[in-house]
């Protein structure tokens, strides 16, 4: 028998896979969730001592061996880990490691160094961890921080189209790279705008905001946009829409800032882009939904690769009102997170294989848990971040701290760990297990990065 698409894609996603609803509803009954969240705490309190041994004031530890990587210099550090943990720890109450971490970043962090960083990841990591940690210390010279950082990379906005370069010297402001995409152009907004409220200086809230509305203004007739676009002409160099990687937190964004700062603007742009989107990218097939990607003029399709990045949407769909949609795309994820233990870094929907089987320690599954969670407080969101904890305790931990896997299908770990698991799937464990009373669970905001801008209650 020859295998059509449509067994392919049965055998490949659907058969002898149960949906795993109501194991998860059930299992949570019985699960003492406040006994995960110490867990979990207790993990974050262990990596947290094996990094300040061992790598303290370096960029990412080296979980196997126990040394070092630098990101997002190419070499020399930042701090990178330990600023993407400071609100982690003060939400888990580690409150004297908390304060060890405020008092490096006011004797160390430095940023007058003479190397290339990418534009989007040192916001959203490093200006990103530190306003949250200035938010969580009360504490001046942190903000004072942030604003030296975000000053060094303002100059990469200044082009024809208003989209930052991708990269930017710290020391020379020497810019590099036009060639960007959406997530780097609007990834910036709850950032910089909650620089400008601190600062009381609107031009960090002025060159974000003009950047995600000159992209929206780049759209096809169709409303959708591509993924990558030239700064200098605002020329689409590659038109293939998607949700995944190089797109992901621009439509993000839009939606975070109209929940930070109610801006009308941003929620009508993320409504016209969700409604294109919506049309002319979901599959439904053999009871699983997920979306292809497609060609931003004609709305052909492209393919049905899934990246894991993707897998945050259905918590952002859910946010912006498309509950049905989202909550059925996360659990297409959780069907996969079952068949691998640890979701791989892409998907292919018409083989039923992975085309990437890596995992950089990502979190997106379990932030779409948190946003899902969030609203609705059904069980199964927690029981899907238990299973996405669990397994991570179960596949990453490593000597000296938790690590990429090289390959989900053997467990193969790399040595390895990015700065956001500091910042992202510790928080959501934490937040969603704990109950804690330093969060406000009904009027927060947490960025693409988990970092807290609204919500800490002290
Ligand atoms: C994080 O740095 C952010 O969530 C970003 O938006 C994309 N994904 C990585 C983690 O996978």
């Amino acid at each position: 028998m020859g295998w059509t698409r449509r067994t392919v894609v049965a055998g490949g996603i659907a058969a002898g896979l149960a949906r795993p609803v109501s194991a998860g509803v059930n299992g949570a009954a019985t699960r003492d969730w406040r006994a995960l969240g110490e867990a979990v705490r207790a993990e974050m309190a262990w990596a947290w001592d094996q990094y300040r041994t061992r790598a303290w004031g370096k960029d990412e530890i080296r979980p196997i061996s126990g040394g070092a990587s630098s990101f997002p210099l190419k070499t020399g550090h930042l701090g990178l880990s330990l600023i993407e943990a400071l609100d982690t720890l003060w939400l888990m109450g580690l409150d004297s490691r908390f304060a060890d971490g405020i008092a490096w970043v006011k004797a160390h962090a430095d940023f007058d160094v003479d190397g290339e960083v990418s534009v989007f990841e040192t916001s959203i990591r490093l200006v990103g961890g530190l306003l949250s940690a200035h938010l969580a210390s009360g504490d001046a010279a942190v903000l004072a921080r942030a604003r030296d950082l975000a000053d060094r990379l303002l100059p990469a906005f200044d082009t024809p189209t208003g989209f930052p370069y991708r990269y930017i010297n710290l020391r020379t402001r020497a810019v590099r790279d036009p060639a960007t995409n959406p997530a780097e152009i609007g990834t910036f907004l709850p950032e910089w705008g909650t620089l400008s409220r601190l600062t009381g200086d609107p031009r960090y809230r002025d060159v974000t905001r003009r950047a995600s509305v000159a992209l929206f203004s780049r759209r096809s007739k169709l409303d959708l946009l591509g993924t990558r676009i030239d700064a200098r002409t605002g020329e689409w160099l590659d038109r293939r829409a998607t949700i995944g990687s190089y797109a992901d937190s621009y439509y993000e964004y839009l939606w975070d800032s109209w929940q930070l700062f109610g801006n009308r603007e941003m929620r009508r742009m993320y409504r016209t882009c969700t409604d294109a989107i919506l049309r002319h990218q979901v599959v439904r097939r053999d009871g699983f939904l997920w979306f292809r990607d497609v060609d931003m003029v004609t709305g052909v399709a492209l393919n049905e690769r899934q990246d894991e990045l993707s897998s945050y949407y259905g918590g952002l769909l859910a946010q912006g009102g498309d509950r049905a949609v989202g909550v059925a795309y996360t659990e297409f994820w959780a069907t996969l997170q079952d068949r691998y233990g640890i979701l791989p870094e892409e998907f292919d929907c018409t083989t039923g294989k992975p085309t990437q089987v890596g995992n950089a320690l990502r979190p997106e599954l379990a932030d779409a848990a948190f946003n899902l969670w969030l609203l609705d407080r059904s069980p199964r969101w927690r029981e899907l971040a238990a299973t996405h904890f669990e397994a991570m305790r179960r596949w990453n931990k490593a000597a000296h701290g938790y690590a990429d896997l090289a390959d989900v299908t053997t467990k193969r770990q790399a040595d390895h760990c990015p700065g956001y698991w500091w910042s992202e799937q510790m928080k959501y464990y934490w937040l969603m297990f704990s109950d804690t009373p330093r969060f406000d669970y009904k009027r927060n905001y947490l960025t693409t990065e988990g970092n807290v801008l609204l919500g800490f209650r002290r």
